[in-house]
């Protein structure tokens, strides 16, 4: 038996898995069935983190940042705050097919998709709204607001500019768990071929503009046919900090194996904020594989998906 090819994604997004498993089987490139599997999780809306209908802003939109990455011409398409475009990965793909750049933001991301054929449609669900409604309405916390006070007697802002600053300690807060659940997928063909990608809807309650880690490279995901490929999954206004993804596949380069690799690059970041939110996953041309995470109260276990001809049982955990 041999352990190529490989499908590892982070969580338990099993749709995600065997629809990019499916994708190999029938003859799609490495790329095919990243994106395919992480699109799947865009139509399952998974754990509402991905896709439509979840993680509305501060005023009440959802916006996706995706990314897709080829391992053997290193080339990435990403899109990050798209707007009104469901299918983030596919655009994402579009933007390696169709143009020399790496990353298209905002509307002129969702103008792009429209010349591609995308539907332009509204991201707004019942959820989504009721989300926004009641974040307006009941606690209205200001998530990712630091040293501001509000401007009025709403706690939901607009917020005003503290002339003194304090140090404050990064804490957990409910944003950063478990409503905060990216896809990342690594893929590895048969021949070594590697590829990656992510999608996102991003951070709960975010400032509308914010770009997370998942549509960078090297710190949403990072593939390298001549090393590896890796994902994240988490905090990504801190994990965009450390290039987590890119640094695993360096480990792997290196002979590092997969799970030390992933344990290297958490204790890195966590030496610098010991309660951020946050796990990895990678893989070698080999198609040995780990992962790991940052165990803090709240999130003690690390759920994601492995296939490949030696995998009867996908859900692994760390
Ligand atoms: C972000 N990293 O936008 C994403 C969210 C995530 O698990 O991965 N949550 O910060």
């Amino acid at each position: 038996a041999t352990a190529l090819p490989v499908v590892i994604n982070t969580w338990a997004f099993r749709k995600a898995t065997e629809t990019a498993w499916r994708t190999l089987q029938l003859g799609g490139s490495e790329l095919d069935a990243v994106e395919k599997g992480c699109g799947q999780c865009e139509i399952d809306q998974c754990d509402g983190s991905v896709g439509y209908g979840g993680s509305p802003d501060e005023s009440g939109e959802t916006t996706l940042d995706a990314m897709i990455m080829d391992g053997n011409t290193m080339e990435v398409g990403a899109v990050a705050d798209l707007r009104h475009v469901k299918n983030a990965i596919g655009v994402a793909r579009k933007v390696i097919e169709h143009t020399k750049h790496t990353l298209l933001v905002g509307e002129s991301a969702s103008l792009f998709a429209v010349r591609m054929g995308f539907p332009y449609e509204d991201l707004t669900t019942q959820r989504s709204l009721l989300m926004y409604s009641r974040w307006l309405n009941q606690s209205c916390q200001p998530n990712y607001w630091k040293n501001v006070v509000p401007d009025s007697s709403k706690s939901c802002g607009p917020y005003k500019r503290l002339e003194k600053v304090s140090f404050e300690e990064e804490t957990i807060s409910q944003r950063n768990v478990h409503n905060h659940d990216t896809i990342g997928m690594v893929v590895i063909g048969k021949s070594g071929t590697v590829a990656s990608g992510t999608s996102t809807n991003g951070g709960v309650h975010k400032i509308p503009g914010r770009v997370g880690d998942s549509p960078i490279a090297g710190a949403g995901s990072y593939a390298d046919s001549t090393a590896g490929g890796a994902a994240a999954t988490g905090d990504g206004d801190t994990m965009m900090r450390f290039l987590p993804s890119y640094q695993a596949v360096e480990y792997m380069r290196m002979g590092t194996d997969p799970t030390v690799a992933c344990q290297k690059v958490i204790s890195r970041i966590q030496k610098h904020v010991p309660k951020f939110f946050g796990a990895v996953i990678c893989a070698n041309t080999t198609g040995s594989y780990g992962a790991a995470c940052n165990k803090i109260p709240g999130f003690t276990q690390f759920h994601f998906m492995v296939f490949s001809p030696l995998q009867s049982q996908p859900v692994e955990q760390v």
